[in-house]
């Protein structure tokens, strides 16, 4: 039977470290799934959908992957981060009726995202996440992903964590939540912190705990070794071209060219995927006004790739 898992990426962190673990789970995939077979395997974290965008039933587990559709919800108070991820090499993973945005963030605040952002977003949350729920044959768990030193992922998070408890009692809810470091330059984060998991202790089955001085640790480390092991080769290896910034795993087993994704293989494994509002594409959600805040965003979250991809692992 199949077991399906819905994510939620809150926040510019949730949505920083949702965009990995997809990137992560298409890697694993193609490495187990070199023939190209949209499987069990493959629908608990994707759909498969045909040029109109229905849901080609999975069947038997061996009919080809015709157009992947991440089974997710990306919710930010602010356009910039999933504005980045709908413009990348997974963008069109994700449909427009899968985004709920807005434009000034929560300004670090847990109040401003838990009274403000969750009641006014509440019915597209419930839209979103009920669409998402039905798209499924058998929903298992709920997986959220967000920091709790914020606004958004810390307030309005924890609220949509109250709102699953409320509408699927019977769902799992798994969430991935990272704690500030102690040296965290926001001066909120504390506060922003405890009320957050206030609400995790109420509503969360199980709350996978990250912390950021950890792991900048790990990824210092990892980055230490990784430069050791191309010392010692030489000038070492590997071809994946993936855009990881210096120092965090190994490269992903594709590469990216013309703006898609590609197994490093003789077949390309996911063709179908690319950057939304690219040519065929007239996504207004991946233009316009975001890609000021896009950019801003991005410099921030360059410091994050190595954390959040062993985050994702
Ligand atoms: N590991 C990791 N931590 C992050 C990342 N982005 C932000 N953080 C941490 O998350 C906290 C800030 O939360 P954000 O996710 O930026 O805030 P937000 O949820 O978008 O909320 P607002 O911006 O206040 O609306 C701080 O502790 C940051 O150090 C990330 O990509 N990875
Ligand atoms: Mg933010």
């Amino acid at each position: 039977m199949v077991r399906e898992m819905v994510t939620i990426q809150v926040g510019q962190c949730g949505n920083q470290l949702g965009r990995l673990f997809w990137e992560s789970a298409l890697a694993e995939h193609a490495e187990h799934n070199a023939s190209g077979v949209f499987d069990e395997a493959m629908s608990s974290f994707f759909r498969n959908v045909d040029g109109g965008q229905r849901d080609i039933p999975l069947g038997d587990g061996t009919g080809p992957i015709a157009g992947l559709k991440a089974r997710a919800v990306l919710v930010d108070t602010e356009g910039g981060v999933v504005a980045e991820t709908l413009r990348g090499p997974l963008g069109t993973l994700f449909e427009e009726k899968q985004v709920i945005t807005d434009v000034s963030g929560a300004g670090n605040n847990w109040a401003h995202g838990f009274l403000d952002y969750g009641p006014r977003h509440e019915e597209a949350v419930r839209e979103a996440t009920r669409r998402a729920a039905e798209l499924c044959d058998s929903l298992q768990c709920f997986f959220l992903m967000h920091s709790l030193g914020g606004g958004t992922g810390s307030g309005l998070g924890t609220y949509i964590l109250s709102l699953l408890a409320d509408d699927y009692p019977e769902a799992v809810r798994f969430t991935t939540s990272v704690f500030p470091s102690e040296d965290d330059d926001v001066v909120t984060s504390p506060y922003n912190s405890v009320l957050s998991l206030n609400e995790l202790v109420q509503h969360a089955d199980a709350v996978l705990p990250l912390e950021n001085r950890q792991l900048a640790d790990i990824a210092s480390r990892v980055a230490a070794r990784r430069e050791q092991a191309v010392g010692l080769a030489g000038s070492g290896g590997g071809g994946g071209s993936s855009g990881g910034s210096g120092g965090g795993a190994a490269p992903p087993p594709y590469r990216r060219h013309g703006g898609r994704m590609w197994l490093q293989r003789p077949r390309p494994m996911f063709p179908q995927l690319g950057p939304r509002g690219g040519p065929g594409d007239d996504s207004r959600l991946a233009k316009g006004g975001a890609v000021a805040a896009g950019k801003r965003a991005a410099s921030k979250a360059e410091g994050f790739d190595a954390m959040n991809r062993i985050c994702a692992r």
